[in-house]
């Protein structure tokens, strides 16, 4: 095989090669959220300030089959679930601000089932290019339709029997989702930059795992109640630190 190349440009190419492979391996190592030395632990609640109504059942007369699977456990709107202790469900709790390298996004695709005339996960949180994977386990259709603002809104129906579609996000937003044929469905996608968030459960607990010390600002996000956000401060003692939201309902 002739080569095109001279010897001193063979020589130099080798050269080059030579200098940038250090280069090559250091971006070949893969890019982990690990958290730095010194870090330390950030978790907290979220409780409410404030008497509640109760929920009211959900109207499912447009769907026949709806309102029989639901006669003797009815559904009830998600807006605002308030525990014991007055602890709220389903808040996103995120790092707003100062976070450390946002890290490689996850390849596992998140899953939002329509099930049982409802979203089995009412909000849910992944991160901007993650694959959401969408599917309807009921034996009807569903017509979901995202309605985000930042992003491309689409919707798209699903007859029973469909398979499940994926889709990502390319921008940080937190999207409505509903059903348009079933009016009382409703959800939220929260998508996310940072790896650092959590969703509180029933005691409206949340942990964001280990930080590396420096400073954050540290969100609380709720569909009815709003926004709050708190500074704090990652000291490098190791000693896991809390951090706690307060909402008030209302007027
Ligand atoms: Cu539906």
């Amino acid at each position: 095989m002739i080569s095109r190349f001279t010897n001193s440009e063979t020589l130099r190419r080798t050269q080059l090669a030579h200098a940038l492979f250090p280069l090559f391996l250091l971006l070949c190592i893969p890019a982990t959220v690990v958290a730095a030395p010194g870090g330390a632990k950030l978790s907290g609640k979220v409780t409410l300030n404030g008497a509640l109504a109760k929920p009211k059942a959900l109207d499912l007369s447009k769907e026949p089959a709806c309102t029989q699977m639901h006669v003797n456990n009815p559904l009830v709107s998600e807006s605002l679930i308030v525990g014991p202790g007055n602890a709220v469900r389903n808040v996103v709790v995120y790092i707003s601000a100062g976070a450390p390298y946002p890290g490689p996004v996850p390849s596992a695709p998140v899953l939002f089932d329509q099930h049982g005339c409802q979203y089995t996960t009412h909000v849910l949180a992944f991160r901007a290019g993650q694959e959401v994977k969408i599917s309807n386990s009921d034996p009807f259709a569903h017509n979901i339709h995202p309605l985000a603002r930042v992003n491309r809104e689409w919707n798209k129906l699903q007859p029973a029997g469909t398979p499940p579609f994926a889709y990502s996000y390319e921008n940080e937003e937190f999207i409505a989702v509903k059903c348009n044929i079933h009016p009382w469905m409703q959800g939220y996608f929260a998508v996310l930059r940072t790896p650092y968030f959590a969703v509180t459960g029933d005691d409206g607990s949340f942990s964001l795992g280990d930080l590396p010390p420096g400073r954050y600002t540290i969100t609380a996000w709720h569909e009815t109640l709003g926004t709050r956000s708190q500074e704090i401060e990652i000291n490098s003692s190791g000693e896991p630190q809390t951090l706690n939201f307060t909402f008030t309902v209302k007027p």
